[in-house]
């Protein structure tokens, strides 16, 4: 049978390693929602650039582990980076994205000295998640093709074409990956971003979706700092 509906749905966007903005969002999120019921959807990008990559995957295993039907773990072009690292045994391309400080967070010199049952839940995440009314994608999506057939390439990096399009995909598509400027989300018809870079001094947002609107309800943020 299948799980019931929650009450809310929070969206999480790109933590990068940004433990306390993560305790203090997942805080707002359990505040706003009050006792009642509520799903978490993280965006990706638990990891790299900033200071505590590995207390941030601790944490969100532990909510998972919890709660596995309430707590939907999406997959990061920088989770999908370090497996890359690991399974080529070239980490130039990650370590020049911020992947040394996620070494550094673990106390190792090396992707291939990560934890095993880490590593092995980075490759077990989703790519997306369709609640029914939003289509949850790290980056987004290929305009030109069904939400049933995007490529693993367009969901974990697609920026320019995807930000143009003003295709109408039958779902708002929540995504981030493209950090913004001005710690608000974007907000079009058709998408929003929550990438609001926290990492860079921006905030962490959490869009909030309620009752029968396909459109978040609010916006909750938290610093790092
Ligand atoms: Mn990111």
């Amino acid at each position: 049978m299948a799980a019931m509906e929650p009450a809310f749905t929070f969206a999480i966007g790109d933590i990068h390693g940004c433990h306390r903005a993560l305790l203090q969002s997942l805080k707002q999120c359990r505040d706003y929602a009050n006792g009642q019921s509520h799903r978490l959807v993280f965006i990706g990008d638990y990891i790299d650039r900033g200071p505590d990559s590995r207390s941030v995957i601790e944490a969100i295993r532990s909510l998972e582990h919890h709660d596995p039907d309430f707590v939907i773990c999406l997959m990061g072009n920088h989770e999908e980076m370090l497996l890359d690292a690991i399974d080529t045994g070239d980490p130039s391309h990650w370590l020049s994205n911020g992947g040394a400080a996620t070494l550094a967070s673990y106390g190792v010199r090396d992707p291939q000295e990560l934890p095993a049952g880490d590593v092995a839940w980075m490759r077990s995440l989703r790519l997306s998640y369709d609640d029914g009314k939003r289509f949850f994608a790290h980056a987004g999506v290929d305009p030109d093709l069904p939400l049933d057939r995007q490529p693993k390439e367009a969901l974990l990096w697609i920026r320019d074409r995807f930000h143009r399009s003003q295709a109408d995909y039958g779902r708002l598509i929540m995504h981030g990956h493209t950090p913004l400027d001005h710690a608000r989300p974007e907000i079009r018809p058709n998408r929003v971003n929550i990438d609001t870079a926290c990492v860079y001094g921006g905030v962490l947002t959490a869009a909030v979706f309620a009752d029968e609107a396909v459109a978040p309800v609010a916006f909750l943020s938290s610093r790092e700092w």
